[in-house]
């Protein structure tokens, strides 16, 4: 018949590999996602290179090129560089991404498409739809 102190240590030790179990599943499954698209966080990407480029100028309260619906893939990146010829706010609905815009001076939002769904892209003052970005 056991001790008191052999269940007790046996009890320690299950309790030990369920913890070492349950670390490994998660660094697993953490580390796996590099190819997945739906795992990618929203992430400002700066400067850099990015898959798809829109450049948009506003005249007269008018959007050149006029509003449109773009499809992007899930998990690629994105610059909207706009100018505008009034102070204006440019905001990309559902990401958030807002950009402050300077009378002739370009501004710009790029960011990582992470998440599905149709999102505007708009401005504030002059209260345009410059895009609709269909991401999927
Ligand atoms: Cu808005």
């Amino acid at each position: 018949m056991p001790s008191k102190r052999d269940v007790w240590y046996r009890a320690i030790a299950v309790v030990v590999v369920a913890l070492a179990a349950v670390v490994a599943i998660v660094f697993v499954s953490s580390g796996g996602d590099k190819g997945g698209t739906d795992a990618v966080p929203v992430a400002d990407v700066g400067s850099g290179p990015v898959d798809r480029e829109f450049a948009i100028t506003i005249t007269n309260r008018a959007a050149t090129p006029p509003t449109s619906r773009v499809e992007i893939p899930m998990g690629s990146t994105i610059r909207i560089t706009v100018t505008s010829d009034v102070a204006d706010e440019l905001h990309v609905h559902g990401y958030d991404r807002k950009a402050v815009l300077t009378p002739g001076v370009p501004a710009s939002v790029a960011f990582r498409a992470g998440t599905a769904g149709l999102f505007e892209v708009e401005t504030h003052v002059s209260d345009l739809v410059l895009m609709q970005l269909v991401v999927r």
